[in-house]
């Protein structure tokens, strides 16, 4: 019998992105047959029988729509009973098939992939041992786009208990293929087993992992009336990431007043000056370029670790953090030593924008060589930010005020900002950090030093 591409709304030629099955392969109705993806949204399209597979009518690439036939299939009833599922048949399962037989595209506002056929719930954490992404990864699985792969690949990740959200794609568009489920398993139970067999990067977690007490369980509601709600999404999944960093992470933090007295002044003027060009120069966009330059002075602050090597990154692509309606949120500005301060103002703004409105792309959060977090638009007088691994530094900014500073004869009223650097001490020693600081803040006093 034939098995057709099912009503599909009004999608037409749509590419085939994946194939799942070959000859001799048994099928189970709803098995997923093929994958077709065009440019707004991907779907499964499922055997509407079971049986062995005789013939695959379509190739990679091949544009097909609603009453094509994707393959020859000979139904079970008719068919030798096979002697095993074929062990090479791909991920899909009937157990994981969505129940609903017919295929169904939905375009989504951003363009991503978006199954919408009724699924299992996708467990929102995955065991100890596969939840090890990098937080590029974790964080490109947010900004309000869904993870980019076909319903059989999710059913893949969902059977080995992986959050595919964590998994970096490697297909077309960053689309995550079954090969990158299984090299994400991989990755994950080789980093767990060189944490514990040598001790790994960190040694506070030899041998077994972290020697704990269980967590605290307690009946909230015997002292009075609670209220449940599940954590955001993003919140899910950075939770695990920044527990992972603060515990791996042997991290110190290095405060240091840097005067911007000058600073701001000139920030105002050419505020006051540009008024109608509607661009809002702003503090972050001075410390961004003065960052970069002191991180050129000590590119150890620019590196990361990577087992016994390190790595010197020459590019200065400058993450920064932005509170969001749905949580933190870090889309990096790219190449920022080649950028001015206004446009550095610009991008940094049109990236916290798209970050609110939860727009933000995985290619916009991903690549930072250096965090930071700047809270001081809302207050603060210090705070220790956590590395954002596989970086090994972050600054945090506070908010400025005037304080008096001895001159040499009196004191003077001079504005003040609080920079709060967290770096890791198996990269960066005390006195580097202090050094780094140090220089920052002397850039940040007399801006001209930014272009020596
Ligand atoms: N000291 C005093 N005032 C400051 C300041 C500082 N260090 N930094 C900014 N401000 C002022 C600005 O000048 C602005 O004032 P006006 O409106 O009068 O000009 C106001 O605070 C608001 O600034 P902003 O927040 O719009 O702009 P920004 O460039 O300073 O910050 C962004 C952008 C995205 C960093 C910020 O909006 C944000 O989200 N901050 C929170 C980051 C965060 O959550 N960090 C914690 C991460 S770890 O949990």
């Amino acid at each position: 019998m034939d098995i057709k591409v099912p009503d599909i709304g009004d999608f037409k030629d749509v590419p085939v992105i994946e194939i799942f099955v070959k000859p001799g392969d048994f099928v189970e109705a709803e098995t997923p047959l093929v994958s077709l993806e065009s440019d707004k949204a991907t779907m499964d399209v499922p055997s509407s029988a079971a049986g062995v597979v005789k013939e695959v009518k379509v190739k990679l690439g091949d544009r097909i729509s609603e009453g094509s036939i994707v393959v020859v299939l000979e139904a079970a009833q008719t068919a030798a009973a096979p002697a095993a599922k074929p062990a090479a048949a791909p991920a899909p399962t009937a157990a994981a098939a969505p129940a609903a037989t017919q295929a169904v595209m939905a375009p989504t506002p951003t363009g991503e992939v978006c199954d919408i056929r009724p699924t299992e719930a996708e467990p929102t954490s995955a065991p100890a041992a596969i939840s090890m992404p990098t937080p590029a990864e974790m964080l490109a699985a947010e900004g309000g786009t869904k993870a980019h792969a076909s319903p059989s690949v999710r059913a893949f990740a969902r059977e080995l208990g992986v959050d595919v959200a964590r998994v970096p794609g490697t297909g077309p568009k960053g689309r995550i293929t079954q090969a990158d489920v299984q090299a994400f398993v991989k990755g994950a139970m080789a980093t767990l087993s060189g944490a514990t067999a040598t001790g790994g990067v960190s040694p506070r977690l030899t041998s077994g992992g972290l020697d704990l007490l269980p967590w605290p369980q307690v009946d909230f509601a015997k002292f009075g009336p609670i209220e449940v709600k599940p954590l955001s999404r993003i919140k899910k999944i950075s939770g695990p990431n920044l527990a992972r960093n603060w515990v791996m992470i042997p991290a110190v933090t290095y405060h240091e007043d840097a005067d911007i007295t000058d600073l701001e002044a000139l920030r105002v003027q050419l505020n006051k000056e540009n008024e109608k060009s509607g661009i809002k120069v702003t503090m972050l966009a001075f410390i961004i370029k003065a960052v970069v330059a002191a991180l050129k002075k000590y590119p150890d602050l620019n590196s990361s670790l990577d087992g016994e090597n390190q790595v010197f990154k020459n590019y200065w692509h400058i993450g920064f953090a932005a509170d969001t309606p749905n949580g933190l949120m870090v889309p990096v500005l790219k190449n920022a030593d080649q950028k001015g301060v206004v446009q550095i103002a610009q991008e940094t703004s049109d990236l916290a924008k798209k970050a609110r409105e939860g727009k933000l792309g995985p290619a916009d959060m991903q690549g930072a060589t250096f965090t930071i977090s700047s809270v001081g638009g809302i207050g603060s007088t210090s705070f220790s930010p956590i590395v954002n691994a596989p970086e090994v530094a972050i600054l945090g900014v506070s908010k400025s005020s005037m304080k008096p500073v001895w001159d040499g004869k009196q004191f003077v009223p001079r504005l003040t900002v609080p920079l709060s650097l967290s770096a890791d001490h198996r990269v960066i020693d005390g006195a580097l950090a202090t050094r780094f600081n140090a220089y920052l803040a002397q850039l940040l006093g007399d801006f001209r030093r930014v272009m020596l």
